[in-house]
């Protein structure tokens, strides 16, 4: 007997893709504009080491988000490690659960104690009221996940910080080209980060970047990414090797010349997404700020178990069977991952909300390498499986 997970097509169902259709397949809309940059990179012979594409790369970031600084790095993850260790932070930070890993584990990486903290189940993102609690003499900062490009509450963080004494600083990885009270995210709190991974709206192969309005830590920053150094032979503080290459820049400054048009394919999938779905009340796209600009650099549903007929595991089963590579970012969370899950076994207890939302969250494939036609046939399976929740369930 044929198994609904060999295709569903043999149960009458939507066919299965040849290929696969990936979650984060990198955004390069004109790979003749990188080629034109590499041969330059080549012809010049500067690769690394604060060269002028990298020096560009940062200018047209300050121009767009309309900050005073831009310290361009090799990923976002360094760029966490970078700034925490600027700031000279002590004890705990505040952090939420639900958000890739690298935001606890840079935390970790400086010596720091993650604390997290419960989710807003609307926004995803860091619930103000819940930080309060956590609040202790060891605390030192408050660090924000703008979460899908979705901004957190960025005053009532703000107010916290100002409150307390603590710094506030936000993980703005998913965050480029999107906007908190009309102003570009970038400028909020001491600094923001962005990754630039091949994953991201811009992408530079590799690459982060922290930005601030405040020149004497872009100072510092700068010095910590270069080994501390300040010109030939002189070394004024400890640093690491996080920089840039040419070629990431040459990779995001070429993302950034078709910023416009990745982003009208976004929303394009976005709203396709969100039609062929429009019959499936188990399946809610997420909603964003009306007011705030967006990248829609992600498709983020919220599987109900009990209205499907289908968990959403089961739905990723299927989906994967299809060939429909969908994600389920960030489960379990990050207290469920080591070292966290053993340093903290009961954290799960004060997190009800991410706990929830990490068993119903699902990515689906977007960005610039999958069509409409390819957007409705996932829309079709999905409808599929949850009109034949009950077969299905029998056969998984
Ligand atoms: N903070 C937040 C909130 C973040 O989301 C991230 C990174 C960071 C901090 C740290 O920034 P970085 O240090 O990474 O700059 C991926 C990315 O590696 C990671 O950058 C990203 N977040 C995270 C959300 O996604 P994985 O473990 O899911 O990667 P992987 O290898 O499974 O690839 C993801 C998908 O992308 C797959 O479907 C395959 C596809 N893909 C990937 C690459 C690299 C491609 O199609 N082509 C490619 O070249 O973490």
């Amino acid at each position: 007997m044929k198994h609904c997970l060999d295709d569903l097509a043999l149960f009458g169902g939507p066919p299965c893709f040849s290929e696969p259709l990936h979650v984060g397949r990198p955004n390069l809309l004109k790979p003749h504009q990188l080629r034109t940059r590499i041969d330059e990179i080549l012809d010049r012979r500067w690769f690394t080491n604060n060269g002028p594409y990298v020096e560009e790369f940062e200018q047209r970031i300050v121009q767009h988000l309309g900050v005073s600084h831009c310290v361009a790095v090799c990923s976002g993850t360094v760029a966490l490690q970078i700034l925490i260790r600027a700031l000279e932070l002590t004890g705990e930070v505040i952090v939420p659960s639900f958000t890739f890993v690298a935001t606890a584990h840079a935390l970790k990486w400086q010596g720091l104690t993650p604390v997290f903290c419960d989710i807003d189940p609307g926004t995803h993102n860091l619930d103000p009221d819940r930080i309060r609690s956590h609040i202790t003499s060891r605390t030192s900062a408050i660090l924000g996940v703008h979460l899908w490009g979705r901004p957190c509450d960025v005053d009532a963080l703000g107010q916290l910080g100002e409150q307390y004494g603590l710094e506030v600083l936000f993980d703005a990885a998913h965050a480029f080209g999107c906007s908190y009270g009309g102003r570009m995210i970038g400028s909020n709190g001491r600094a923001e980060v962005f990754s630039f991974h091949a994953t991201k709206f811009v992408n530079a192969i590799e690459g982060g970047a922290i930005t601030t309005n405040d020149a004497e830590l872009a100072g510092r920053l700068r010095l910590m990414r270069n080994f501390g150094f300040s010109g030939y032979d002189q070394v004024e503080s400890v640093g690491t090797n996080g920089k840039m290459n040419e070629f990431s820049a040459a990779m995001g400054l070429t993302c950034l010349d078709s910023l416009d048009a990745i982003l009208e394919i976004n929303r394009r999938n976005d709203r396709l997404y969100r039609d062929c779905l429009s019959d499936v009340p188990s399946l809610s796209s997420i909603e964003y700020p009306k007011t705030e600009r967006q990248n829609r650099q992600y498709v983020v549903l919220e599987v109900d178990p009990d209205a499907a007929g289908l968990s959403r595991d089961q739905l990723l089963k299927l989906l994967t069977a299809e060939n429909v590579l969908a994600r389920r970012y960030f489960y379990p969370g990050c207290h469920r991952m080591e070292p966290y899950r053993s340093l903290y076994p009961d954290a799960g207890r004060s997190l009800r909300v991410t706990e929830a939302l990490a068993d119903r969250v699902l990515l689906l494939p977007t960005g610039t390498s999958i069509g409409d036609d390819q957007i409705e046939i996932v829309g079709q399976i999905l409808s599929f499986c949850i009109d034949h929740a009950v077969e299905i369930r029998r056969l998984l």
